[in-house]
């Protein structure tokens, strides 16, 4: 009985199987456990030697279980070190990071280059007033840039801004001049092609003084578009009409053989000085609101303006 146990203790290799051998020879119903309950039926003067065989085959039995027990136990944990194991000279995983959506660049770098030139950021609200949008900006009910069909209005009393210029208001209306603020944000238009979005960034620019002349604002504009598309650049100012300017450009920048048109520019209106108790005779202003998509387009040769906010990574990851 004993070679048998330890030809089938030897055999194991889990805990679960050496369990089973365990109550096989030891347990309840088990081999070893048999043998002891013939004691009772051997003549009395044969039970002492019975007994005695009987107990050092068990305990014979045990040591060699708890032999095996240790020794699945240090396997058992070799096993679990092994799956635990980290190879440090592995290449790692490589994880795709994000990065920030060109826009947003195009943004940051405009951002710096006035901040470098002496303006400050200021932001307005996207949902505003027809009078800081129109009214004040020297823009009269029969403009048609108030036309319900280029505006999105959400009642009688508030639309989307169409453009920048309410800041300049809000601006003049809470600030003393000399100043100079950009103010770069969301507006909104019923327009929709390759060249316009129905919701798109502009930012607005403003510089008011004593002595601020058309000089100024050409050299701003110039200035800018240098640095953030290079020394060669060339801008163009178109003679236009805005209501809140006078006199009025659009500027334009020279990309993919045509000119582009990027901003719309110009010296601030007297009525509008008016408007915020500016005194129109002590002071001048320039104004711009500069086309985020449309410089984007033009720095990152982007033809079609809907590419940018398709939000395809295969678009994306281009720059
Ligand atoms: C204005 O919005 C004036 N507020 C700009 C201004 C500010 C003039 C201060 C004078 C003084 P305009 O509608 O031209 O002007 O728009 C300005 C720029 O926004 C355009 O040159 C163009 O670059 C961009 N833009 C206009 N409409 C869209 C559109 N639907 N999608 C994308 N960009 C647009």
């Amino acid at each position: 009985i004993l070679e048998e146990a330890r030809e089938e203790i030897a055999k194991v290799s889990t805990s679960r199987e050496l369990n089973d051998v365990r109550v096989k020879y030891l347990g309840k119903a088990g081999t070893v456990t048999s043998l002891m309950k013939r004691l009772k039926d051997l003549p009395p003067e044969e039970r002492p030697n019975w007994g005695r065989m009987v107990n050092e085959l068990k305990d014979e039995i045990e040591r060699i279980l708890e032999e095996k027990k240790a020794e699945i136990a240090r396997l058992e944990k070799e096993e679990l070190n092994r799956k635990l194991w980290a190879d440090p000279t592995m290449p790692g995983t490589r994880r795709s990071l994000g990065h920030l959506h060109i826009l947003t660049k195009v943004q940051e770098e405009l951002e710096d280059i006035f901040i470098s030139m002496g303006f400050s950021i200021v932001e307005g609200p996207e949902i505003e007033e027809p009078w800081y949008n129109f009214d004040a900006l020297n823009t009269p009910e029969w403009h048609p840039a108030r036309d319900l069909h280029d505006s999105f209005y959400i009642n009688e009393k508030y639309l989307l801004r169409t453009h920048t210029s309410p800041v300049q208001i809000r601006t003049m209306l809470s600030r003393k001049p000399p100043l100079a603020i950009i103010s770069p944000g969301r507006v909104y238009r019923r327009d929709y092609d390759a060249t316009h979005l129905p919701m798109f960034t502009q930012m607005e620019g403003l510089y008011v003084d004593h002595d601020v002349t058309v000089r100024h604002l050409k050299y701003f504009l110039e200035e800018f578009a240098r640095r953030l598309l290079g020394e060669n650049t060339k801008v163009r100012l178109r003679p236009s009409y805005f209501p809140f300017t006078e006199p009025s450009f659009e500027v334009d920048i020279y990309f993919n053989n045509r000119w582009f048109e990027v901003l719309g520019a110009g010296m601030v209106h007297p009525n509008v000085f008016k408007n915020v108790g500016y005194d129109p005779e002590r002071w001048r202003g320039l104004a711009f609101g500069l086309g985020i998509e449309r410089i984007a387009m033009v720095k990152y040769g982007i033809k079609d303006i809907r590419d940018l906010i398709r939000n395809d990574v295969r678009f994306l990851e281009n720059w």
